[in-house]
């Protein structure tokens, strides 16, 4: 394969922002009476916010009206944005600046497919917003993850063929947006785990050009 491009996920990717994610549900979930862990967590990587609402109160078996959903991930989100108001570019994984400016030098573009509506906010907070040459978020698209149109906009947005493309992804639902779009998969996190990657890696400072090159 040639790689023309290597896609990004971004939260568990490029910073760790799902511990403020599970802050966040926790304290909606506990107003709610609905038992919810770090675990649980672990359910909703990738996961968009109607969706992630749905698990959890799925969980504690509740079914509410549209008003009342839209109202709770309001009230959601604006705690999230309260808990990464203090973000800097320290909150960057390490390995990614140099994995970037690899890329750069040898002329492979550089994507984001997040299915965060906080994306633009967040890659700007982290000082990376213009490294990108292109970012799809959950405001443009409207199949999520495992769905591919995250990763199929932004394959059409940096002009690269899918079939020359990488997606890196932490999250399960993530690999397989990324292999239904007929892109390589790269994992983050745990072979066992992430099982449908084509390769797996701890994080993303040990992810290297030439690794990338041999896929
Ligand atoms: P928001 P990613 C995802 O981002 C997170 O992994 C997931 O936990 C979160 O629920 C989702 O974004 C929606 O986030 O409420 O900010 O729109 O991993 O795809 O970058
Ligand atoms: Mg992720």
């Amino acid at each position: 394969m040639s790689c023309r491009a290597v896609i990004f996920d971004l939260d568990g990717v490029l910073t760790d922002t799902a511990i403020y994610h599970f802050y966040a549900w926790k304290a909606l979930a506990d107003e709610l009476g609905i038992a919810f862990t770090e675990h649980d967590n672990e359910q909703l990587k990738g996961v968009d916010r109607l969706g992630s609402l749905r698990w959890i109160l799925q969980k504690g078996d509740l079914t509410l009206s549209t008003a009342d959903e839209a109202r709770l991930m309001q009230q959601k989100n604006a705690h999230y944005l309260e808990l990464i108001d203090h973000i800097t570019p320290d909150n960057l994984y390490p390995g990614v600046q140099p994995l970037f400016a690899e890329l750069k030098r040898s002329g492979i573009k550089i994507g984001l497919a997040s299915a965060s509506k906080n994306a633009a906010f967040v890659v700007e907070r982290l000082g990376i917003a213009t490294q990108f040459d292109y970012i799809a978020d959950a405001n443009q698209v409207t199949n999520s993850k495992p769905d591919p149109e995250v990763f199929l906009l932004a394959a059409s947005g940096l002009g690269v063929a899918p079939q020359h493309c990488i997606g890196v992804e932490d999250a399960l639902a993530g690999i397989e947006a990324i292999n239904r779009a007929g892109m390589k998969a790269i994992g983050i996190g745990d072979a066992k785990v992430l099982s449908g990657a084509s390769k797996v890696y701890p994080d993303v400072a040990t992810i290297t050009l030439t690794n990338l090159l041999k896929l």
